[in-house]
């Protein structure tokens, strides 16, 4: 059935798992990102489409479906499903996507390796997720592509149907020029995005290293957006933009830059927050701290989340502050998302030999300093850390936006905690409130944890309300307003693309 959104996301929109020998469609279990509120658009169209790939060793196996059609809370859609062999996503997803795109997108050089990039292949899967999109959609239908391992879509889509609106979205930074260039297929991939009706980013600062980008390569025409509003801007910070360009032109067409800071759930982390049991949680957690303090850090196991360079700076903070040792507990979550990978299985590895060596060098029979956790863990459980952490210390080298410490101040219904927040963080730019640290400066760094941890009750509450306004205002639901009018920061209705 002919859809009028069609949306293009590498994941797909459930988890399978198998009950009694059969396969069955499940919630995916982190039901706080952004996959159920992608879904949710659905609920505004008659039918809408999902485009994602499934690892698939036998593509002609005949009880493959490759589109399943789903009618639940949130809409009819179909989702279509490009059966990928393992060496295909290898080389689209753990190659080319993650060995030479993301560590350019974050601006590591030294990390970026294209020897082993198979660029036909990167070409045919976006292909195939271009065809899947295009079979799917109705005619001037909305397609919405998400992030960097789906970059060839929108020029290939174009080319199939010129009828469709296409927007993209990006999740990590986009950087300048003098690092984007790095890509040998730079031209390849941002005609690619000038064939979009909207390219979205989380920050100005994106945005115009993209608009920077586009001139570097094209003759273009780019057309000021103006200046960027206060709720965008702390002055100061690594990430601020005081003005941002609000539409290219390009070979007579015209593409809109969006700025949509992606938000939480809060009402749903406020919800989990305050359960009974989670607050019996958050007392045995406290209970078993006595009077230590919990600094809590999570994220993904990546370079770019800062991880060794955090647990660098609590060493020093133990060698140099004597009075702390027995009285602070770091608890470090850091789980691998990519296992298979040598730089993430090389970065684990110094993760658990500096926590090893903290806890060797400091560890007493009653106190480990150091907790670090490397296997996920369920929601509630983070929750009830949230609640529970004195500091978040969130140090990112690089982060598009980061959802971590927008999740801690929405479960702190109690006005309390700390954020201390990388100035490489997208959500720095927002956060005005939080505790702000360069974390490739020791000082910084061993300053704001010292601050975050002597920080009066009065001004820690003052901080965490200012917080906890600004994430509630611009949660997810925000975010959903503002790309789905491929419009962002202000009423200003000039080059909108509406969403049906
Ligand atoms: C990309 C961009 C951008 C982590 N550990 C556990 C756990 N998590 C959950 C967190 C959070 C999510 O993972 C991580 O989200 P981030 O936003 O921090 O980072 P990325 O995964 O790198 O996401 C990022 C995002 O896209 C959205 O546009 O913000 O900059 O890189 O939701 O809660 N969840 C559970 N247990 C864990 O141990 N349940």
């Amino acid at each position: 059935m002919p859809s009028d959104l069609v949306i293009v996301y590498h994941r797909q929109p459930y988890e399978e798992k198998e009950e009694g020998g059969k396969v069955v469609l499940k919630e995916n279990t982190s039901p706080n990102g952004i996959v159920p509120t992608l879904k949710s658009f659905f609920g505004a169209v008659d039918h809408g489409a999902w485009v994602a790939w499934k690892l698939a060793d036998d593509p002609s196996n005949p009880d493959f479906e490759p589109v399943i059609e789903i009618s639940d809370d949130y809409g009819n859609y179909s989702v279509s499903r490009l059966p990928l062999s393992a060496e295909q996503v290898r080389e689209f997803y753990h190659v080319t996507s993650k060995e030479a795109f993301w560590p350019i997108l974050h601006s590591f050089k030294e990390k970026y390796n294209y020897d082993r990039v198979e660029w036909p292949n990167f070409r045919e899967v976006n292909w195939a997720f271009a065809e899947a999109a295009a079979q799917e959609a109705a005619h001037g239908a909305l397609v919405w592509v998400h992030d960097y391992n789906l970059w060839l879509v929108p020029g290939y889509l174009r080319k199939m149907r010129p009828d469709l609106r296409i927007s993209f979205f990006h999740h990590t930074p986009f950087p300048a020029a003098d690092m984007f260039n790095v890509l040998p297929w730079r031209r390849e991939i941002v005609e690619s995005l000038l064939a979009c009706d909207d390219v979205g980013f989380h920050i100005p600062r994106y945005a115009e290293n993209f608009a920077s980008v586009v001139q570097s390569l094209f003759d273009v025409k780019v057309t000021d957006r103006g200046p960027v509003p206060d709720h965008l801007f702390s002055e100061g910070t690594a990430l601020a933009e005081r003005r941002v360009s609000g539409a290219l032109e390009y070979k007579g067409r015209q593409v809109t830059l969006s700025v949509a800071p992606v938000g939480v759930d809060v009402d749903f982390i406020d919800y989990r927050a305050q359960r009974i049991e989670t607050s019996a949680r958050v007392a045995d957690i406290r209970a078993d701290l006595g009077d230590r303090k919990l600094i809590l850090s999570v994220g993904r196991t990546d370079y770019t989340k800062g991880g060794v360079q955090q647990l660098a700076s609590f060493g020093r903070l133990l060698e140099q502050n004597s009075d702390l040792r027995g009285k602070v507990r770091l608890m470090h979550v850091s789980v691998s998302a990519n296992k298979n990978m040598t730089v993430y299985a090389e970065i684990q590895d110094e993760i658990e030999r500096m926590a090893g060596q903290i806890n060797g060098r400091f560890g007493t029979l009653d106190w480990q300093p150091v907790a670090l956790i490397t296997r996920p863990i369920p929601f509630d459980e983070l929750v009830a850390y949230y609640r529970a952490a004195h500091v978040a210390w969130i140090t990112p080298l690089a982060d598009g936006m980061n959802l971590v410490c927008k999740e801690f101040i929405a479960s702190r219904t109690d006005d309390d905690g700390v954020l201390v927040l990388s100035e490489f963080a997208g959500a720095a730019v927002e956060l005005h409130e939080a505790v702000i640290t360069n974390p490739f400066s020791n000082r910084s760094m061993d300053t704001a944890i010292l601050h975050a941890l002597s920080m009066p009750k009065d001004e820690r509450q003052g901080r965490m309300r200012s917080l906890r306004d600004t994430v509630r205002q611009y949660d997810i639901r925000a975010w959903g307003d503002m790309v789905r009018v491929g419009q962002d920061m202000s009423a200003d209705s000039r080059n909108v693309t509406e969403l049906p």
